[in-house]
């Protein structure tokens, strides 16, 4: 007899997540299921299907190791379970729980469908917090009511308080909650990224990268190499590593970009602590450790740990608080479908080049390349928002709606009307001319700003401020973005215009 079934998704992968709480090995069975809504609702980076997949097989024989009863469905084409609702009917069927207990999904889509299992199967169906996070939505949302300002500023402080990182009594550590001016350095020439550790494909993951090659091959991106750590043990090693290694100028060089070097100072432990294989207040923890024990500087150990319990929290509350809505945001009307270089990176702009290339070879790109120059892209060109929010959810290996979309919608699109940007990130080729070596390599001229050869980012930032004048003119924060747009010379803000014209007239 199986009193309870705790039904697990693909990026739930703690030993500690809430579902798994007073577990049984006598009585109780835990289900996961490989299915094709899962890869295919958005047909995701292969990469990041095998990462899934292998993930979750390590995970299932862990716990098989102690003991617990595991019902597993492998990925079948045919045959296999297509969507989650059908992998958990299967499983009622085969064995009859007196319960089930899940812990709350990280998509909104997911939750819908949650609600109406307990209906379906006749069966009690228990939702339990997913506690991984520091902030519940509940306690967000007591944030947010009655606030005019839902700046991420104001709740990163009142987190820091709440967990007590960096703290020195009622005070931040060093006198100021946030060290960002410290935190746009260019990179210097001679500073070489640390090399990295590279995790072999087991015989577990050769199976899996075999079975995504067999049945997702139209799906966007590499395969191989396949470096990535799928248990829990080669992630808390990834983790010592970024600690060690790359923590101490991680601060230093957050905004650097540099041609070859994807990661840089980056931990790449996003899509690690997403589904689970490490936990947000672990790698938390584990930098401000090595602060105090003298490794880090406090503007690398505060910018990671902003990182975390700032922005990744908040974000997660934006989600669950604007949603449904939130998914049709649409404040600047954009409408201009994706070009074809953003599945082919087959394009003149060589950062955007590089940026798009190392994302469909890596399912990754640093925040900078996501933000500043493939996310200012879509800003500028007009690129309409829900083709920008699938292709951001598809592409990275640690993509899912709740955090992606508030990047995308809030952050990079200003899509919401300035509910999370109090100002569009948004900039001219000098941005990233000074932040990388982009520049050097490209066919465009990052100083002109007029006809063929000038760089695109310069006559689209200003017609950009022109088209959006009027919505922007009222921001302080715009005021002298408007006010060098106001005094610029009629016939060279034409000439600007009408090559931003040309150029997106060409977009195909
Ligand atoms: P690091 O620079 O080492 O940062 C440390 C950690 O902080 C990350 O691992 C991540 O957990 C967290 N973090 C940093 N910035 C953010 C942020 N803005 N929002 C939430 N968490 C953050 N991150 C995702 O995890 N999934 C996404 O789908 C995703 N989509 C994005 C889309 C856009 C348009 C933008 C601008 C950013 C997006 N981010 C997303 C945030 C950020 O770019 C990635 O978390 C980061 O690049 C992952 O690399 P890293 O682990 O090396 O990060
Ligand atoms: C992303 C993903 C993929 C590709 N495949 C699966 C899967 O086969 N089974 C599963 O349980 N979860 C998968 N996931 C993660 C889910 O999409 C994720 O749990 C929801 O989007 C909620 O965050
Ligand atoms: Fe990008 Fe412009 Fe620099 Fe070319 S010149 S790399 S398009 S910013």
């Amino acid at each position: 007899m199986t009193r309870t079934l705790r039904f697990l998704l693909g990026d739930q992968l703690s030993r500690s997540i809430a579902s798994l709480d007073g577990l049984d090995p006598t009585l109780d069975v835990v289900v996961m299921a490989e299915v094709g809504e899962e890869a295919t609702y958005v047909p995701h980076h292969k990469k990041k299907i095998a990462f899934l997949f292998s993930a979750m097989r390590h995970f299932a024989d862990e716990l098989r190791g102690e003991g617990i009863a595991v019902d597993y469905a492998a990925f079948a084409e045919a045959g296999g379970p297509s969507s989650l609702t059908e992998a958990l009917r299967r499983a009622v069927e085969r064995h009859r729980p007196e319960r089930i207990v899940v812990t709350e999904p990280g998509e909104w889509r997911v939750l819908q469908v949650m609600r109406d299992w307990s209906e379906l199967f006749g069966c009690p169906v228990e939702i339990r917090e997913d506690r991984r996070f520091l902030c519940s939505t509940e306690a967000f949302a007591r944030w947010a009511e009655g606030r005019k300002d839902l700046r991420m500023e104001f709740f990163y402080r009142e987190m820091r308080r709440r967990t007590g990182y960096l703290m020195r009594g009622r005070d931040p550590e060093g006198g100021a909650w946030n060290f960002d001016k410290e935190n746009r350095k260019a990179l210097p020439a001679s500073l070489d990224a640390p090399p990295r550790p590279s995790f072999a494909p087991d015989e577990t993951t050769r199976l899996v990268l075999a079975l995504v090659a067999r049945d997702f091959a139209e799906h966007f991106g590499d395969l191989e190499p396949f470096d990535y750590p799928v248990t829990r043990a080669d992630a808390l090693k990834a983790l010592d590593w970024f600690v060690e290694n790359a923590l101490p100028l991680y601060g230093d060089y957050q905004d650097a970009m540099r041609q070859g070097e994807p990661l840089l100072f980056h931990s790449n432990l996003s899509a690690l602590i997403n589904c689970g294989l490490l936990l947000p207040a672990e790698c938390c923890r584990r930098a401000e450790d090595a602060f105090h024990a003298g490794h880090a500087p406090l503007n690398a150990v505060e910018g990671f740990i902003r990182q975390i319990v700032g922005w990744r929290e908040y974000v997660r509350g934006i989600y669950w608080l604007k949603m449904p809505d939130y998914a049709a945001e649409n404040a600047l009307g954009a409408d201009r479908p994706l070009p074809a270089f953003f599945w082919t990176a087959e394009t003149d702009m060589n950062c955007l080049r590089k940026a798009i290339g190392e994302t469909k070879a890596n399912a990754y790109a640093h925040h900078i390349q996501r933000l500043m120059v493939i996310g200012n892209f879509c800003l500028l060109a007009g690129l309409d928002p829900r083709a920008v929010q699938e292709w951001y959810l598809l592409v990275y290996h640690d993509a899912y709606e709740w955090v992606e979309m508030p990047n995308v919608v809030g952050m990079i699109l200003f899509a919401d009307g300035g509910l999370l940007a109090s100002k569009p990130y948004a900039a001219s080729g000098a941005y990233i001319d000074r932040m990388s070596d982009y520049c050097n390599g490209c066919r465009y001229d990052v100083k002109q700003r007029v006809g063929p050869d000038a760089c695109p980012f310069n006559p689209l930032y200003w017609d950009f401020l022109a088209r959006h004048r009027k919505r922007f003119a009222g921001n302080r924060r715009m005021a002298m973005m408007i006010a060098t747009l106001d005094r610029m010379d009629p016939a060279q803000l034409a000439a600007m215009r009408a090559t931003a014209d040309a150029f997106l007239t060409a977009l195909r």
